[in-house]
C-alpha cells in the first residue's frame, strides 16, 4: 500500500473504523475516503456500487458491521445475518466490479465453529457446527472471508481476510443488554461504584474463557497486512491472552475500584466455552500486540470516565 493510495474505510464511526482510520492517518496515508451511513447506505447494493465508480479507491478496508454482544446477537440472529450478509456481499463485490485493486475483509473469531480445537487455527473453519448464539452474525462473516478468497482465485483481486478476537477499545458500545462483555462490565462497575451498590449482576456462570484484543492493536494488524505483497487469505488476530469471565470481572472490579460483590444470572447464555484463537500465522510474518489487557483496561476506564464527562459514551450498535 502507498501512502499516495485512495483508501476507502467503511464503518469509520465504529469502534474498529475509527481505530484504522487513526492509524493511517498516524502513519501518513493522507487519502482517506469515508461515507456515513447516511451519505451511503451499505444495504443498498445499488447506491454502493454508484459509490465505488465515482470514487474508484485502490484499497478498501471493510470495517462496517452490525456487532453486538452475546445479548444482542442471540435476539436477533435474523437481523445480523441479513445485515451483515449484505453489507459484506455488497462491499466486496462492487469493490471488484470497479476495479479496486486491494481490499481487507473484518470477520470475526466466531465464524469458527463452537467446539474448535484451542487455539483455533485458521484451518478449523468450516469442520464443525457455529455456536448458536451467533450463528447469523459469523455465517456472514463467512460469506465475506468466502467472497474475498473466490474473487482473488478467480479474478486474481488481492482480497483478504482478518479474524479478530473479542475486542474493546475507545469508541466501544456501553450499552447494557447490546453490548459485549468487556465495557458493559467496565460501565456496571463503574455505575455501581459510584451509586453505592453492593452489587454487580452479571450473567452466566463465569467459567467461559476469552481473549481481548484493543482495538489499536487491531488497527496496526491491520495496516501490517495491508503492506504484504502476497498476504494469506485468513489470517486470526488475538492477543493470546486467556482469560475466564470470572477473572476478567475481578479485574474491572480492581481497575475501577468497585467494591461491590457479583450476582452471577446464571439463566442468561455463556455462548461458546472457548474462543482463544492461534495467532502463529500472523506472527510468523512478523506482528504482535503491543497492549496487556492490564494496560489496555486501565486505558479503557479512564477513557470511559472520559466520554462520561463530555457526555458521549455511545450506547447502540452503531
Ligand atoms: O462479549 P460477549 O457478549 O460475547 O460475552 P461472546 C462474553 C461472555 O461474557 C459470555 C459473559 O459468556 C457472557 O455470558 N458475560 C457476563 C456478559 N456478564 C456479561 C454482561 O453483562 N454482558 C455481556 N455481553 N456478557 C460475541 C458474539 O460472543 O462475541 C459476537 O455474540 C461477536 O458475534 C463477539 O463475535 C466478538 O464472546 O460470547
Amino acid at each position: 500500500m502507498k501512502k499516495t493510495d485512495k483508501i476507502f474505510v467503511a464503518g469509520h464511526r465504529g469502534m474498529v473504523g475509527s481505530a484504522v482510520v487513526r492509524a493511517l492517518v498516524r502513519e501518513g496515508y493522507a487519502n482517506v475516503v469515508t461515507r456515513t451511513h447516511a451519505e451511503l447506505d451499505l444495504l443498498d447494493p445499488c447506491a454502493v456500487r454508484a459509490f465505488y465508480e465515482t470514487e474508484r479507491p485502490d484499497v478498501a478496508v471493510i470495517a462496517a458491521a452490525r456487532v453486538g454482544g452475546i445479548g444482542a446477537n442471540s435476539a436477533a440472529n435474523a437481523l445480523f445475518l441479513y445485515e451483515n450478509e449484505m453489507i459484506a456481499l455488497n462491499t466486496v463485490w462492487a469493490a471488484a466490479e470497479a476495479g479496486v485493486k486491494r481490499l481487507l475483509f473484518l470477520g470475526s473469531t466466531c465464524i469458527y465453529p463452537r467446539l474448535a480445537p484451542q487455539p483455533i487455527p485458521e484451518e478449523a473453519l468450516l469442520t464443525g457446527e457455529l455456536e448458536k448464539t451467533n450463528e447469523g452474525y459469523a455465517l456472514a462473516k463467512i460469506s465475506g472471508l468466502k467472497l474475498c478468497e473466490f474473487l482473488r482465485r478467480d479474478r486474481g483481486l488481492c482480497y483478504h481476510s482478518l479474524m479478530p478476537t473479542n475486542l474493546y477499545g475507545p469508541g466501544d458500545n456501553y450499552d447494557l443488554v447490546g453490548g459485549h462483555v468487556l465495557p458493559t462490565m467496565v460501565r456496571k462497575f463503574e455505575e455501581a461504584r459510584v451509586r453505592g451498590d453492593a452489587t454487580v449482576p452479571l450473567w452466566g456462570t463465569g467459567s467461559p474463557l476469552r481473549e481481548f484484543l484493543h482495538v489499536d492493536d487491531l488497527a496496526a494488524a491491520c495496516l501490517f497486512v495491508l503492506n504484504l505483497d502476497n498476504p494469506p487469505d485468513l489470517l486470526n488476530v488475538g492477543s493470546g491472552e486467556e482469560v475466564s469471565i470470572r477473572d476478567l470481572a475481578e479485574q474491572v472490579r480492581a481497575a475501577t475500584g468497585c467494591p461491590a460483590t457479583i450476582d452471577w444470572d446464571v439463566t442468561k447464555p455463556d455462548g461458546t466455552p472457548r474462543k482463544l484463537c492461534d495467532t502463529s500465522r500472523i506472527r510468523a510474518l512478523g506482528w504482535k500486540p503491543a497492549i496487556s489487557l492490564a494496560e489496555g483496561l486501565a486505558r479503557t476506564v479512564s477513557d470511559y470516565r472520559t466520554e462520561c464527562a463530555e457526555h458521549r459514551v455511545r450506547m447502540g450498535h452503531r
